[in-house]
């Protein structure tokens, strides 16, 4: 990783000669996990600290906008804490005088709040004075959950109707499972402009990989574009895994349109910040990385870095910024069997083994301080203040196997309190199952390990095994009476990982309600009778649940299902406990009849024209249930929905809709509080409503979202 105190080499897509009038200037960061470890004494606050260092980059570096790319908390239900602190954070550094100088040309009400008048986007409205305006999707941790009269929300909705954040790529959720096979994803951009740049945000909020995966091969994720789309520089921003975890589990590199030119994508932790080039592509690609190392593990230990995106026409130059604020984090593995071999270690001896780790140890603590005072040095150079010493995180990795007795890692830890940010999690033992073969790479999480095998040691199992894994064979061991184990499995996987503190609650009011049903459906029976038609009862529900779920799991529970059940499903099974794994198997079969309940909302909504209508707002749109597009072949092409598609989907719309259009063209200019207007750039501005009509609500089109999400991975490595 290039830092930015370097001059970096110029390359293809750089700006050749940069006018700034014509230059959006955009911070680009993710993942800052806010929140995480908060309770911890020493390493509590580091995320929120490097989320006011970026807020003050952003400040520094003069930008037009802060963009984000999802999983800015680290909880779903961010604490209050922490809650009170990003709010105030964000009303500090975000707020001002400073004009905005980039003009929005979308709707700015694309995505506002249901029965409010209030913009979706913060500058637009004129009761707010936004300096640096904050655009962020969601990412799999603070993704929308629950089920209340708005329908799922995010801790970034509360940010949005707080008018401190502008949250984009909220895409349209199906209803219900069967409406999912209707539907696809439907992306639609913050359009703006600054000069003669016009600059396209199309932002994917996290979805289960599978759902992606499977909506993008079927063609189904729509991009709307523009008209004269060539003109616009095209950023698509998405939040999904990236490094293969199973076949599904992953979005390749090399799937969306060419009308994009530059992909920023979060949830993965690396800094990969600078752009890299995609084999037969026109586009880049860049992952800027956490701001916060949430795992101990390799990727994490690479410099963290947020950057400086300077957009004008259609190219682009991204300079690196290094974070000042984050703990220095180095990583080794140790092999003791080599070490025996090479040095003459005793394996038998613990005095020694430990005394040789103690020694590793103070190495890495040595070479860590020594990458915080190489950084300071080069802050230094470039006129930034010193930043004080912070703790470092150490992780030694250490391969025990042919060693007969190791050592407690926690008090070994503890001999570096005051010296080490994580003394707890300092030492990693593993024994490799091949003793010769040397396997740097430590695979975390996989998720068809058990708890009961033989062979891990009580530290790999704390590490690697699921929760969800877990949960389920203690389930699976207690044998329930009434309740099936999936569905209260997937409840009990809701309310740790999602904080859903009513998810089993309601998972077993509904199991019991349609237990009774189908009990008192037999009159007349004995007590004798009563537990083996509960026993049928309840085998027959746990089965429905099961074919609900459209699990491609083997009926069989427990550990022996994943391993031998061939690679095609050994993700699907851990991950996808919920509902909503039946995005595989739909390709075949048409698309079923959309729910009813779904069109009505739409209806609904479509009747509900917002109170206060401020003169440039867009005329109603025509809410009808789209046309659905159902081609589903294997052409993997997101965005390839230009006009064609387009027209498609308006031709059987009412005229009304294309006068509509036709008239937001010609949109006086918007109300703006005046300083603002005399300095922002061009003061007219147009509004361009070229999205088909057909956004569902809100409510409705989230309603069925605590179906859909069941947490795919919380996966220690790239979250
Ligand atoms: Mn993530």
């Amino acid at each position: 990783m290039s830092s930015a105190g370097g001059s970096p080499s110029p390359r293809s897509h750089d700006i050749q000669s940069q006018l700034p009038e014509d230059t959006i200037k955009i911070l680009l960061a993710t993942d800052n996990h806010i929140g995480y470890l908060e309770r911890d004494p020493i390493r509590g606050q580091d995320s929120i600290n490097t989320f006011q260092e970026i807020l003050q980059l952003g400040k520094k570096h003069d930008v037009d906008f802060v963009l984000l790319a999802g999983d800015l908390f680290h909880e779903n239900k961010p604490s209050r804490d922490c809650l009170y602190k990003t709010i105030a954070l964000l009303r500090e550094y975000t707020f001002g005088d400073k004009p905005i100088q980039v003009e929005l040309l979308s709707d700015p009400d694309e995505g506002k709040a249901d029965g409010f008048s209030f913009p979706a986007v913060n500058y637009e409205d004129p009761n707010l004075n936004v300096a640096i305006p904050v655009f962020s999707i969601h990412g799999n941790h603070d993704d929308p959950q629950g089920a209340g009269a708005e329908g799922a929300l995010c801790a970034l909705d509360v940010l949005s109707v707080s008018g401190l954040l502008n949250y984009m790529g909220k895409i349209d959720l199906p209803v219900s499972d069967a409406d999912a096979r209707t539907t696809g994803i439907a992306v639609r951009p913050v359009l703006l402009r600054k000069g003669k740049t016009h600059l396209g945000m199309y932002g994917i909020g996290n979805v289960k990989d599978q759902r992606m995966h499977f909506e993008l091969r079927s063609n189904r994720v729509r991009m709307y574009m523009p008209k004269d789309k060539d003109k616009w520089f095209n950023i698509l921003l998405l939040h999904q895994n990236r490094v293969k975890h199973g076949p599904q589990e992953f979005v390749p590199e090399g799937m969306f349109d060419d009308s994009v030119d530059l992909v920023i994508w979060g949830h993965e932790h690396d800094c990969r910040i600078v752009p890299e080039p995609v084999a037969g592509k026109k586009y880049y690609i860049t992952q800027p990385g956490s701001s916060v190392a949430t795992s101990l593990a390799d990727g994490e230990a690479i410099e963290k870095h947020v950057a400086l995106l300077e957009v004008q026409g259609k190219e682009f130059k991204m300079t690196p910024i290094p974070l000042r604020t984050v703990r220095p984090f180095v990583i080794e593995e140790v092999v003791l069997n080599e070490v025996a071999e090479e040095e003459g270690l005793n394996l038998n001896d613990q005095m020694e083994i430990t005394k040789y780790l103690k020694a590793k140890v103070n190495a890495l603590i040595d070479e860590a301080n020594e990458q915080w005072d190489e950084r300071n040095a080069r802050a230094a150079e470039a006129g930034e203040p010193e930043v004080p010493r912070m703790l470092p995180l150490v992780r030694l990795k250490v391969d025990t196997t042919g060693v007969t007795e190791t050592s407690n890692p926690i008090r070994f830890g503890q001999e570096f309190q005051g010296r080490i940010a994580n003394p707890r999690d300092l030492l990693v033992f593993h024994r490799s199952k091949k003793s010769a073969s040397r396997t740097t790479k430590v695979a975390i999480d996989q998720p068809e390990l058990s708890i009961d095998d033989p062979e891990l040691s009580v530290t790999e199992k704390l590490a690697k095994v699921r929760v969800a894994t877990l949960v389920k064979e203690y389930l699976t061991a207690q044998e329930l009476q009434l309740l099936g184990e999936n569905g209260m499995s997937d409840a009990i996987q809701m309310f740790v990982e999602k904080d859903d503190i009513h998810a089993i609650h309601t998972h077993v009011t509904k199991a019991l309600k349609s237990l009774m049903k189908s009990v008192e459906a037999d009159e007349g029976v004995d007590e004798d009778e009563l537990e083996d038609l509960l026993v049928k009862a309840k085998e027959q529900h746990e089965q429905e649940y099961i074919e609900k779920a459209k699990e491609s799991k083997a009926k069989g529970k427990g550990k022996a299902k994943a391993v031998d059940s061939g690679s095609d499903d050994s993700m699907l099974m851990d991950v996808d406990t919920g509902a909503n794994s039946n995005f595989d198997d739909i390709d075949s079969d048409e698309p079923e009849p959309p729910k009813k309940k779904a069109a009505a909302a739409r209806a609904t909504k479509a009747k509900k024209a917002p109170a206060k209508a401020p003169a440039k707002k867009a005329p109603a749109k025509g809410r009808g249930k789209k046309a659905v597009v159902s081609d589903s072949d294997e052409v993997i092409d997101l965005g390839d929905s230009d006009d064609e598609e387009e027209e498609e989907e308006e031709a059987p719309k009412p005229a009304t809709k294309k006068t509509n259009r036709a008239a937001v063209l010609s949109q006086p200019a918007k109300k703006a509080p005046a300083r603002k207007k005399a300095a922002a750039a061009p003061a007219k501005q147009n509004q361009l409503t070229f999205a088909p009509a057909g956004r569902s609500s809100r409510a409705a089109a989230t309603k069925a979202r605590g179906k859909m999400v069941v947490d795919d991975d919380d996966d220690d490595e790239s979250d």
